[in-house]
């Protein structure tokens, strides 16, 4: 098995070939493709946030970062996939209002996918409004949220506050997540759960729609 560390800086320096290789190579040598992604991609950008908070890097290499993992999760995104190919429930997803990261909700899209659901993924900066629309149009089980930032969290509560509204919100289940949401701020929202990692949001996802 591949020790992941060169592919962490390689990650961290964006240099989308060098990833790309050393994430063929983990494979090859035997790492599970959740090994990669804990230990060697989600570690460098953790990374790349510390050092971005501490001004040793800025938003350009932040971005090129992103652009490295993201290549690299293509190399395995059927290794997610249980070949289950009935769907578990439908689920809207998206990352809200004024928030455009979207690596961590392209991950639990991704898992919930390979694990039989089917995903309508509505991007970023996903407004309110545009989250009702969508459950008016296709009537999903669940609506996933995903934030980054704290200043874009409330964004949630909003989009729970706006499906009340328009009378859908007894029709679908509310699932959030995102590096500063916690389980506390869920219950406060009035979403259903929360699920800190992409593995857990599959789990949760079967837990509140009753399948397995
Ligand atoms: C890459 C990155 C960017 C990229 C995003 C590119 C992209 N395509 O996503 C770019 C360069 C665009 C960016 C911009 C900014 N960023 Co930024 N960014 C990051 C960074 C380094 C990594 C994020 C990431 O992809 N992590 C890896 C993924 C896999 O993890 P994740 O997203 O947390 O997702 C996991 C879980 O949270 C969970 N999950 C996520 N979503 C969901 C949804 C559901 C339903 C469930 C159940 C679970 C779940 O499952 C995922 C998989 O396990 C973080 C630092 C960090 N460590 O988080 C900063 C960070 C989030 N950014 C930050 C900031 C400040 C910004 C900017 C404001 C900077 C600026 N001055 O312009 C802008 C804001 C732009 C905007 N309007 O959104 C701060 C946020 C601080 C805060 N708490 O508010 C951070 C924490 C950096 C820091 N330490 O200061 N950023």
């Amino acid at each position: 098995m591949s020790d992941l560390k060169a592919l962490s800086e390689a990650v961290i320096k964006g240099d989308i070939n060098s990833a790309r290789a050393e994430t063929q190579k983990a494979l090859d040598s035997g790492n599970s493709a959740q090994d990669i992604l804990d230990n060697g991609l989600i570690t460098a950008m953790d990374e790349v946030g510390r050092r971005f908070s501490k001004g040793l890097l800025f938003v350009p290499q932040m971005l090129r970062s992103a652009k490295t993992m993201q290549e690299c999760m293509k190399l395995f995104e059927s290794l997610f996939q249980e070949g289950d190919i009935t769907s578990k429930g439908k689920v809207v997803i998206g990352t809200v209002k004024g928030d455009l990261h979207d690596i961590g909700k392209n991950l639990v899209s991704m898992m919930m996918e390979g694990a039989g659901f089917s995903i309508v993924d509505l991007g970023v900066d996903v407004s309110p409004e545009r989250f009702v629309e969508k459950v008016h149009e296709i009537e999903p089980d669940i609506v996933a949220m995903s934030a980054l930032l704290s200043t874009t969290m409330p964004s949630m509560r909003l989009t729970i506050e706006a499906l009340k509204q328009a009378g859908v919100r007894g029709k679908v289940k509310v699932m959030i997540g995102g590096a500063p949401v916690t389980d506390k701020y869920a219950r406060e929202i009035g979403a259903d759960c929360y699920g800190p990692d992409a593995g857990s949001a599959v789990a949760k996802a079967k837990e509140i729609l009753g399948v397995s």
